[in-house]
């Protein structure tokens, strides 16, 4: 069977469908490469002394491992010279990242987290990168700083997204608002091919995760819903659910994607500051945009996330997402009350 590659299928996706620009096309390509070279790095585990901490803390107080910052160097490095950004922002760095002057600018916005899971950098587990593509407002790209406000746009405005998973392979999921691809990694030639194309997320699941760690201070329609599903055939439900969670949200979605499950890290009280715990701009937008672009479903509990009107760059939000019938289920418990 001959398959294209990622760089075929852009160019189809610019040719046929107009879907995306030249420009577009050429930023994908740049996280792409970007990618590979996260992976590598990844990949190497202890060889290069580039386990453990990095010494610093992120803008949200969370301990930074090297990984962290070389895959944010990576990322932002491959994608500053090429013209086709107007700014970039990431997990690890507090204010938005200008384009240096040397270099010219473009019409995009492209945020990120280098390196989702970092909690499982060290031990050798699936970690992935995740990203997000917006269009620079007019008014805001002439500006010689691009600020904060600029990217603070619904997340339904994403012109594209993705995300990379480095397991035993490294696969690259994306979308540009027409269905979801996976591209693998293939490292003998160096080139992604596209393995799956229009990923769908069933509607209906017997597979559910959430860090149950966190059960008592979850709010009770979450509550709730979990007990249901631990009851099993016993209760409620009438039949066994199974759970699983890695622990990086990139492995639980990709398995969700491929066969179907829900994924929770809802609001909890345990921190009243915070809404939840996974960021909104360049975690839960681009993972809820695939979700929706394969047939799932992804909610706050109260709202569609990609109608969150984004507040601050670094805001978090509650995630509820997956399998269409479950994710409607846990809303309609929240509006139950
Ligand atoms: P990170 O971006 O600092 O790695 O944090 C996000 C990660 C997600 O990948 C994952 O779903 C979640 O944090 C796991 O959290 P917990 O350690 O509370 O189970
Ligand atoms: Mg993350």
């Amino acid at each position: 069977m001959s398959r294209i590659t990622l760089s075929q299928f852009l160019i189809q996706q610019q040719r046929d469908g107009e879907r995306i620009s030249a420009d577009l096309r050429f930023l994908i390509e740049v996280v792409a490469r970007a990618i590979k070279a996260i992976g590598n790095a990844v990949g190497k585990g202890g060889l290069t002394n580039s386990l453990g901490e990095a010494g610093g803390e992120n803008v949200q107080g969370e301990v930074q491992k090297k990984l962290d910052v070389i895959a944010n160097d990576i990322l932002l490095e491959a994608n500053e010279w090429g013209g086709h950004l107007a700014a970039m922002a990431s997990e690890e760095m507090d204010l938005p990242h200008q384009i240096p002057h040397r270099y010219p600018k473009g019409e995009f916005l492209l945020l990120f987290d280098p390196l989702d899971g970092s909690s499982n950098i060290d031990v050798n587990i699936s970690v992935g990168t995740i990203f997000s593509v917006l269009r620079c407002p007019e008014g805001a790209s002439s500006a010689a700083e691009i600020g904060e406000q600029a990217f603070l746009q619904a997340g339904s405005r994403q012109l594209a997204a993705g995300y990379a998973v480095y397991g035993a392979a490294t696969q690259l999921v994306l979308t540009v608002g027409h269905g979801v691809h996976a591209f693998t990694l293939d490292r003998e030639t160096g080139s992604f091919v596209l393995t799956t194309e229009f990923m769908r997320v069933p509607e209906d699941t017997g597979e559910y995760a959430i860090n149950a760690s966190n059960a008592r201070w979850w709010e009770p329609p979450v509550q709730r819903y979990v007990e249901e599903l631990v009851a099993g055939k016993s209760g409620p439900r009438g039949r066994d659910f199974n759970m699983r969670w890695v622990g990086s949200m990139v492995a639980d979605v990709h398995r969700i994607l491929t066969r179907g499950g829900i994924f929770m890290y809802p609001k909890d009280t345990k921190d009243p500051a915070k809404a939840g715990k996974l960021r909104l701009m360049y975690e839960a937008n681009p993972m809820s945009l695939i979700i929706e672009q394969a047939g799932g479903a992804a909610s706050t509990g109260h709202q569609r996330i990609l109608d969150v009107q984004p507040e601050k760059l670094h805001q978090r939000v509650p995630v509820i997402l997956g399998s269409k019938n479950e994710v409607e289920r846990v809303a309609a418990y929240h509006q139950a009350g």
